[in-house]
């Protein structure tokens, strides 16, 4: 890139990487997205970008067929390679970067506004899943060993219980209880995945809500963002990471975690988007498992949150010491309110099931 850098500033919220919006003068696109990938957490980052050229290519091929009948407008992030032509580089401090482009004309919204935006979420997960349905998942690598399998992150949690030094109180005491009543459980998915109920398929790994993008004009979705993640996985991952962060109206930062409750009617919004686009390749164990994967990420992301706290925030950014803790209580919170409306839930899924 030969243009002269205008600006540069911190951008988005994410809780992994660090992301800047840069801005260029004299350039055909005015801003890119550039990003230090936290290589903590992604051990290959080079292999980050070669899924990412995969499946970009897919989906570019997938769009490019339907362009005589295109469902609309749908925008996905380029890769933009450095002078020397790669698609990120490490620094010699052994940071890793890599620039992306930026979605003009969109925005991502951090808690949800109504069952609109619900649905234009929804239908965004949906869309993502067809485009990526039929790209064999053994083409991409495993790039976050062990993520989303929620018994790794129990075996992890009781690896790091016995070695923690958090004085007891009262929150941490629900939270121990919290994940001590729903261990058996928590094997529910990776049961049936094991069972060969449930099939491996390309995911997007993080769809939570403002990684979708909106357009700000129409208001409809028009792309997904934040593909380091993407790589094989149980679709109800993507499902229940979708719905845990759509339906809780006061977003996953909140304070006030005793008043976090499970939006019902924001569910259906969503599972309507989301199933416009992807009943076409659900079965039925897929359906069967639907209302525990929605209960399974929120304690997962719960659990995952609380143990960050005990082993003293080694994963999680934080803005202050207690913000694990206060993310695990927001979590199981919902959870809690997952399983008293499990009926009404499970009734919803029935409902739109075609
Ligand atoms: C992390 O960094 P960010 O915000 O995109 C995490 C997700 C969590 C999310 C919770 C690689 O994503 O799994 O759901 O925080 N990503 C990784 O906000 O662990
Ligand atoms: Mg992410």
């Amino acid at each position: 890139m030969s243009s002269q850098v205008k600006d540069v500033r911190a951008f988005g919220s994410g809780n992994i990487n660090d992301t800047f919006l840069v801005t260029v003068a004299d350039a055909a696109e005015p801003h890119f997205v550039l990003q230090r990938i936290n290589t903590h957490v992604f051990l290959q980052p080079e292999l980050v970008m070669q899924n990412m050229r995969i499946f970009t290519n897919h989906i570019c091929d997938k769009l490019q067929s339907e362009v005589n009948n295109p469902e609309r407008r749908w925008a996905v992030p380029r890769v933009l390679l450095t002078t020397a032509g790669q698609d990120g580089w490490l620094e010699p401090d052994h940071t890793y970067w890599r620039a992306i482009s930026f979605i003009d004309d969109a925005e991502s919204i951090d808690i949800i506004k109504d069952v609109d935006h619900g649905r234009e979420v929804g239908y965004a997960l949906g869309r993502f899943h067809h485009l990526i349905s039929d790209l064999d998942p053994t083409q991409l690598a495993d790039t976050l060993a062990g993520f989303h399998i929620t018994p790794q992150y129990l075996e992890y949690y009781h690896r790091v219980l016995p070695t923690h030094t958090i004085a007891p109180n009262p929150e941490v005491d629900y939270c121990l209880k919290f994940v001590e009543q729903r261990q058996e459980w928590a094997r529910v998915l990776e049961d049936a995945k094991s069972a060969g109920k449930l099939p491996l398929r390309p995911i997007h790994g993080d769809p939570k809500v403002n990684n979708v993008m909106i357009c700000t004009t129409t208001q409809q979705a028009i792309g997904i963002i934040d593909l380091d993640t993407v790589k094989p996985g149980l679709v109800h991952y993507d499902i229940g990471d979708c719905l845990r962060s759509g339906c809780n109206p006061l977003g996953e930062e909140t304070k006030d975690w005793k008043q976090v409750y499970f939006d019902v009617q924001m569910c259906r919004s969503m599972l309507q988007g989301y199933l416009s686009q992807a009943s076409e390749f659900l079965t039925d164990y897929d359906y069967e498992y639907l209302f525990d994967g929605i209960r399974l990420i929120a304690f997962e992301l719960g659990l995952r949150f609380f143990t960050d706290h005990l082993a003293g925030d080694v994963y999680f950014k934080v803005k202050h010491p207690n913000h694990n803790l206060d993310r695990a209580l927001v979590q199981f919170k919902l959870t809690e309110s997952i399983e008293a409306q499990a009926q009404a839930i499970r009734k919803i899924i029935e409902d739109l099931r075609p």
